[in-house]
């Protein structure tokens, strides 16, 4: 049966033809692409490469960057759909189009110079070149501004050390957009995979983002030449990166949370017991409106975000309301799925453990539910609960 986004309230009548023209054609690549795939890497614990080049003539990376570096100069509202459509099919491959996006392509076109740019981002763009994005660190995570990596300055650069954790891409990365502390302030800095004193070890053993690469990275007196310094100081330069990327993934939540609905809702009418459709049950079809009642919230979140991204007019705090209900919701409707399931639920035969587990980290990285919670405490209390 093919696939059905859920639109209950007929938000495709709102977008542009453009936007429509761009979700149709994610969403078939991933029908064609990554679906027919995706079990198989997830199982083997393996990155699809085929993929990128496949991504990067769809225009998938750079989106919103502007074409003179390769970009598609396409609105936030079109990155968002595209990230919707991508985590349809895992949130692994999301993942991947976000850092490249959201986490080295913004940074570097927003923060660094000019000969950075002409260097790095038309080769990001085509996918000849892979980037991620070091600011978590084995003892901080929720709380970045306790960074232990530091730079020094030496005639001509700076000298890196210190170490990243769950770095996504990092292992196959030509380029990483590091975080370190310069006299005592958060800058950034472009290592490149060739330069001395720098390894980027893969993570294994994990049971969620199974189709995503996960590093540690590590920095051993690595010589960074001034040009590589990026032009923003304090906490503000990841944050703002951080913020891109929040928003591509409160609408690439989105993405799963309507695979699994497909596939419960298709599950529940053909699956019988008691001689009839377990879609005749009201238990049942109190968990698939549940899913169908969040999901369309979560839609009208994300494209009103989308427009408000759009005019230059989003705040923060409104990515962060976005990612925390979005991921949580989708995080509920796999479990809900699941449950549906029965048994078939954990074989990778139907989508949904898959999507369960891979929520799992999405619900921890780029701030994690609780930290989501406590920056719209802030913002609404005027209260900081971390000071
Ligand atoms: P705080 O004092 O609140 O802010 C420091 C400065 O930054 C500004 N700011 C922001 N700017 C842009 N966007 C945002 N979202 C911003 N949030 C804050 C702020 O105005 C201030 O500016 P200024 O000019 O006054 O200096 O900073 P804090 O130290 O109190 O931290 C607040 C907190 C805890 C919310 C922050 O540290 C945080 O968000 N922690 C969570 C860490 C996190 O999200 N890590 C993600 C790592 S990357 C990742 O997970 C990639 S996964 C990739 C994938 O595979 O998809
Ligand atoms: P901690 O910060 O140690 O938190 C542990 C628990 O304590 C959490 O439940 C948290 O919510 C809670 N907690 C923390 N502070 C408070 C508080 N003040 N009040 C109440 N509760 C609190 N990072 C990168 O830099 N780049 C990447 O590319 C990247 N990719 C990732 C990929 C994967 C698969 C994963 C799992 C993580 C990735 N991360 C990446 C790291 C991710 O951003 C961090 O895991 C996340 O920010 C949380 O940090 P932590 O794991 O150290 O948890």
């Amino acid at each position: 049966m093919s696939f059905q986004m859920p639109d209950y309230y007929n938000i495709q009548d709102l977008m542009s033809d453009e936007e429509k023209m761009i979700q149709n054609s994610v969403r078939s690549f991933v029908e064609e692409e990554v679906l027919p795939i995706i079990e198989k890497h997830y199982e083997g614990g393996t990155f699809p490469f085929d993929l990128i080049k496949k991504m990067a003539d769809l225009g998938l990376f750079g989106v919103t960057i502007p074409q003179k570096y390769g970009g598609a100069e396409a609105s936030h509202t079109i990155y968002g759909l595209a990230m919707q459509e991508l985590e349809r099919g895992d949130s692994g491959i999301r993942s991947f189009a976000s850092v490249q996006n959201s986490l080295v392509m913004f940074p570097i076109y927003e923060y660094g110079s000019e000969k950075l740019k002409q260097k790095w981002l038309p080769k990001l763009a085509t996918g000849d070149a892979i980037g991620c994005f070091g600011l978590t660190e084995p003892d901080f995570g929720s709380n970045p501004s306790g960074m232990v990596t530091h730079a020094k300055k030496i005639e001509g650069g700076y000298l890196l050390n210190g170490a990243k954790m769950w770095i996504t891409n990092g292992t196959i990365a030509d380029i990483a957009v590091v975080w370190a502390k310069l006299d005592g302030v958060v800058n950034g800095f472009i290592v490149e995979k060739d330069m001395k004193g720098f390894t980027a070890p893969e993570m294994k053993h994990k049971h969620s983002l199974r189709a995503s690469i996960t590093s540690e990275l590590i920095f051993q007196d690595v010589e960074i030449p001034e040009e590589n310094k990026l032009n923003i100081k304090g906490l503000k330069g990841p944050l703002s990166c951080l913020t891109k990327a929040r928003y591509g993934i409160a609408w690439g939540a989105i993405g799963a949370a309507s695979a699994v609905y497909d596939s419960a809702l298709n599950y529940a009418k053909s699956r019988i017991q008691f001689a009839k459709p377990i879609a005749s049950f009201q238990l049942i079809q109190e968990k698939l409106v549940w899913m169908l009642n969040e999901i369309t919230k979560g839609q009208l979140i994300n494209y009103h975000l989308g427009r408000l991204m759009d005019n230059g007019k989003a705040r923060p705090q409104q990515v962060s309301l976005a990612k925390r209900n979005n991921v949580e919701i989708a995080l509920q409707s796999a479990k809900l799925a699941r449950e549906i399931h029965g048994a078939n639920g954990i074989i990778n035969e139907y989508n949904v453990m898959r999507h369960l587990a891979n929520l799992e980290s999405v619900i921890t990285y780029e701030g994690t539910h609780i930290i989501h919670t406590l920056i719209l405490g802030e913002d609404i209390t005027g209260i900081s609960a971390f000071m």
